[in-house]
């Protein structure tokens, strides 16, 4: 297995495809999902365009769908969610559909689409993306950070770590022999660096920022724990993720 990590949707090569593709905004569409489809959403459908979002949506009877619209950190007016996995209870979305659309998480979760397997990833269901790889073996896996417009994120990087040090624990190999491009020992650096205090990685982070000046700290809390949650969200058709049972 090689793993390659990308910063951004923008970096990440257009013309080939992994055996295995990972989106990762833990700031915060791929915790959002994992948390959705942990309290029995039915699906998570993920959309760029907020338009496209709403005419898909409408076909759908209003008590089994739930809107979700961010732009900047902020919800969309007319939605009935923002971005907050926090929202995301058993009481609100079980049994319904989240129709999400977000800045950066839905763009990478749709650069990855066409890959055999596409997973969503956070650092609060990270061992279970662990256990999936270690079950499935894929010879090539992307791990793509949201970022933020096309940067770098510190918060997605260290979830990109989080994972390949996850699978080099388990499967007692080198960094190298996991290795397929450079980012990914970085990433791993990072974690190996801030493992003990993800949270107060957020704070330096420009979108850990920019959260905690809308007043967003429980989310913050929240996405920054690791393995609490056994959700693998998978990918069932285009753009469509559903828990892996
Ligand atoms: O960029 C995104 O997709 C978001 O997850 C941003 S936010 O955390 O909802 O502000």
């Amino acid at each position: 297995m090689k793993v390659s990590v990308f910063h951004t949707p923008e970096l990440t090569p257009a013309t080939v495809v992994a055996d295995c593709a990972i989106a990762v905004d833990v700031l915060r569409a791929t915790s959002t999902i994992a948390t959705a489809l942990g309290s029995g959403a039915e699906a998570v459908q993920a959309f760029s365009d907020l338009n496209k979002l709403m005419a898909v949506s409408e076909t759908w009877a209003p008590d089994k769908r739930i809107r979700a619209g961010e732009r900047g950190g902020s919800q969309v007016e007319g939605f009935d969610f923002g971005n907050s996995p926090l929202d995301c209870t058993p009481e609100r979305v079980g049994g319904r559909r989240l129709f999400i659309s977000t800045t950066n998480g839905t763009r990478a979760l749709q650069c990855i689409e066409a890959a055999p397997i596409v997973l969503a990833a956070a650092l609060i269901n990270r061992d279970a993306i662990v256990q999936h790889l270690l079950q499935h073996k894929p010879e090539t896996v992307w791990i793509v950070g949201s970022g933020w417009e096309g940067s770098f994120s510190l918060e997605d990087t260290v979830c990109a770590g989080a994972i390949v040090h996850g699978l080099q624990q388990e499967l007692g190999c080198s960094l190298d022999d996991l290795a397929g491009n450079d980012e990914t020992i970085a990433a791993v650096s990072l974690f190996r660096q801030w493992e003990g205090d993800l949270l107060g990685l957020f704070h330096h982070a420009s979108h850990g920022k920019r959260l905690l000046r809308l007043g967003i700290t429980e989310d913050l809390k929240y996405c920054s724990q690791l393995d609490i949650l056994d959700v693998l969200p998978i990918q069932h058709e285009l753009g469509v993720l559903i828990k892996q049972a």
